[in-house]
């Protein structure tokens, strides 16, 4: 395995890690308001303090990490947190949060196929059951029950397969039948007569939905916190790579001397690898998702059909969030398209024929980089100090937690955690890949 510099070789004291020692090197900020006075300032138009700074660029960082969603935010703050690294740039060419971490369906879930899958989604779930305290942020984690339905005997046959890998991983999961989807899901169709009648479902109670945007903020205020430095509105436009190795990055608003890069984009993956001389096998194709107007609760579970390409779930403000599969080609707009609404609305129907009167507000894209394995690209490369966080396809929001986890654990001792040893970029020559098609959300 290829091994990067290490920034700085503390131990690492990661969250539940079961070190020793649960010794954080700060704890998260804590809230400076009274509920009194928040209601206060809530009430009168008073000056909000801001979350985080803006701060000049430093000519120099010890770390650099392109891209300021959920990756790169959260690798930020288990550095600075964890580690003791704590002179960081986060560089976004946008707004924080505003590529993938705000464009997503929200979802959380690690009833994955393979095993490597299962153990890393199953650790950032645990990382999220604990988020909201360990950034001392609302992020309104709704474990709800997941809900995975098959149509026909190869999907039940997926879903059984899937069920005992996860519960040998000691995950919860199991087939159930359409009786008890029933119990769980009124609203849907489950009879015999439907156009696509369901046999079972893979059913996964810890999985559920979260609020991206919150997950993002804590990060982004916990790192802000610890002094991370975060730079919006900074485009990266080239890095310097010297006799192998990593020396700087050029930005829209100055050059930054840095010995470690980390690539956390999401989009512009391999434009920024390319940057520093590597390839990727990335391709991108946007994934179409819509909200409806908010109506009174009736759907409490995540339900997902992969030969429908559609997830539905229904958010705490009433809303119902769906989701397709990627388009079928690569492009990069993140607008949404009237093919898409008529396919979603007529696939939706076949499921729960009673939500034909719904509205939709609005439709949306976001950007997924898609591997030849469905699994990520993380780690070391062959260019010295620069390291891969990227290729999320579809996957990319439930997994923040656990690969800034990982990533910072990488970057600061220079060896590649077991968690993510299986998802180098050297797996493509190898030919030791990942194969996670079969549990990627719905088919491709
Ligand atoms: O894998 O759960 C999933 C998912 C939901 C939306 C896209 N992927």
């Amino acid at each position: 395995m290829e091994s990067g510099g290490a920034v700085q070789s503390r131990h690492s004291n990661r969250p539940g890690s079961g070190r020793t020692s649960r010794r954080r090197t700060r704890r998260a900020p804590q809230p400076r308001y009274s509920a009194g006075r928040l209601l206060s300032k809530g009430l009168t138009k008073a000056d909000w303090p801001k979350v985080w700074r803006h701060h000049d660029l430093k000519p120099r960082y010890d770390v650099v990490i392109i891209g300021g969603g959920l990756h790169g935010l959260a690798t930020a703050y288990y550095l600075a947190a964890y580690h003791g690294v704590r002179n960081i740039a986060v560089l976004d060419k946008g707004y924080l949060g505003g590529g993938g971490s705000g464009r997503n369906t929200a979802i959380v879930r690690s009833n994955y196929l393979t095993p490597e899958g299962v153990r890393f989604y199953d650790r950032s779930l645990k990382l999220y059951e604990n988020l909201a305290s360990e950034l001392n942020f609302n992020v309104m984690f709704s474990q709800r029950g997941h809900l995975t339905l098959a149509h026909n005997d190869g999907g039940l046959r997926t879903m059984r397969w899937r069920a005992e890998v996860n519960k040998v991983q000691g995950v919860d999961s199991e087939v159930i039948g359409p009786e008890e989807i029933k119990k769980l899901v009124p609203s849907m169709d489950t009879s015999a007569q439907a156009r696509y009648p369901i046999l079972g479902a893979l059913y996964h109670p810890p999985g559920g939905i979260i609020r991206h945007d919150a997950v993002v903020w804590g990060y982004a205020r916990a790192a802000a916190g610890l002094g991370v430095h975060l730079h919006q509105e900074t485009e990266v436009t080239g890095i310097d790579v010297r006799h192998g190795r990593v020396t700087g990055v050029r930005t829209t608003r100055g050059d930054i001397a840095t010995g470690t890069v980390v690539n956390c984009t999401a989009g512009w993956a391999t434009l920024i690898s390319e940057m520093a001389g590597v390839e990727m096998p990335v391709t991108t194709s946007p994934l179409q998702a819509a909200v409806t107007e908010p109506v009174k609760p009736f759907l409490d579970t995540v339900v997902v059909s992969g030969t429908l390409h559609v997830y539905v779930s229904q958010t705490d403000r009433g809303e119902l969030v769906f989701g397709a599969s990627v388009d079928p080609f690569t492009s990069y707009s993140v607008r949404g398209s009237l093919e898409f609404v008529e396919g979603l609305a007529s696939n939706v129907l076949k499921l729960m024929p009673g939500l034909s009167k719904m509205r939709l507000l609005r439709q949306w894209a976001g950007l997924c980089d898609m591997t030849p394995d469905y699994s990520p690209i993380m780690g070391p490369t062959s260019v010295e100090g620069f390291f891969v966080d990227v290729g999320w396809g579809t996957y990319g929001f439930k997994a923040g937690p656990v690969a800034g986890e990982a990533m910072a654990e990488c970057i600061s001792t220079g060896r590649t955690p077991q968690i993510i040893a299986h998802f180098g970029l050297d797996r493509f020559r190898s030919g030791r890949l990942v194969g996670e098609k079969g549990a990627a959300a719905v088919g491709h």
